[in-house]
């Protein structure tokens, strides 16, 4: 009689930190529902501080300022893990296990670099940003891209944080379609303290604010998109809390009830993509008309 070889297992300890590092059900349905997620202070503040002095050296230009024969302007397109190898702050903040774990949940392993750019409100900057989405050249109907906002330096609302309409991100618009409005109902700046971190879907709209500070106010912007399906990348241990539907419902101030209804079809198309459940429904709203029998 031979040995049966041993179960493969990970070590406990291992496992739930990978596991810990992930996104919730329940973060992915605030993501589906409002378009972005906010983790407060996820970076440390002396890394923060690292993040800004290699800012402030000229850092890696950004794709669309590099010049064409430099390694930068080769980047758009290549896994975000091959980048950053040389940086002192930035490369190890895209590293920490929580950014990791956010990333790959959102989309898949080997998430691929599209752009990065250090956005910097001068000082008594009066000029408010027109909204607006970023690049929607696209026509994938629930494949997706992320943005990543950090924030290295306290942001109160004098100082121009990001302001952001959460569960726009479905209403597509091409780049400054929606410039002409000044306030919407429901909108909301980021204030925030050092090290936060806004991940936002790439269909959300937003702008940056004035700066009536005495200093610069800077925000590392990066986008990524995936290298795989987007498909259970998450922490599934949660997917049967009925919270999760219950975030998916939640509506924003602006949505009227007819415009609600829409959402929540693309919200549940959303949610069958992510999960792979093809059945999953809320309220009757797409079982409704799947019965086209001809
Ligand atoms: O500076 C900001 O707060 C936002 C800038 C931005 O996201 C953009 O220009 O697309």
């Amino acid at each position: 009689m031979t040995d049966a070889p041993p179960p493969l297992s990970l070590p406990t300890s291992l496992l739930t930190s990978l596991l810990t590092s992930l996104l919730t059900c329940k973060d992915m349905a605030a993501f589906v529902a409002h378009g972005f997620l906010r983790f407060d202070e996820i970076v440390p503040r002396d890394l923060c501080d690292a993040a800004l002095a290699e800012l402030a050296t000229g850092f890696k230009p950004t794709p669309f300022l590099a010049a064409r024969d430099s390694p930068q302007a080769q980047w758009p397109g290549k896994p975000l893990a091959t980048l950053w190898r040389d940086s002192s702050a930035i490369g190890p903040i895209l590293g920490l296990p929580r950014v990791n774990g956010i990333i790959e949940s959102l989309l898949g392993p080997g998430a691929l670099y599209d752009h990065h750019y250090a956005h910097v409100i001068p000082p008594h900057q009066r000029w408010s940003q027109p909204w607006h989405a970023d690049a929607i050249i696209d026509p994938r109907p629930y494949a997706f891209d992320i943005q990543l906002f950090f924030f290295f330096h306290d942001t109160p609302r004098q100082a121009g944080g990001t302001m952001i309409l959460p569960g726009s991100h479905f209403r597509r618009v091409n780049e400054s379609d929606i410039a002409r409005t000044q306030n919407f109902r429901g909108q909301v700046p980021t204030v925030c303290q050092a090290g936060t971190l806004m991940v936002c879907h790439h269909g959300l709209w937003h702008c940056g604010q004035p700066n009536h500070t005495d200093l610069p106010r800077t925000m590392l912007k990066l986008r990524l998109g995936p290298a795989e399906r987007q498909l259970r990348r998450f922490d599934l241990r949660d997917l049967d809390d009925p919270r999760v539907s219950e975030i998916l419902r939640t509506e924003p101030p602006w949505m009227g009830s007819a415009d609600a209804r829409l959402e929540v079809v693309h919200r549940i198309k959303l949610w069958r993509a992510l999960t792979g459940d093809d059945r999953f429904d809320m309220d009757h709203w797409l079982t409704r008309i799947e019965n086209d029998r001809t």
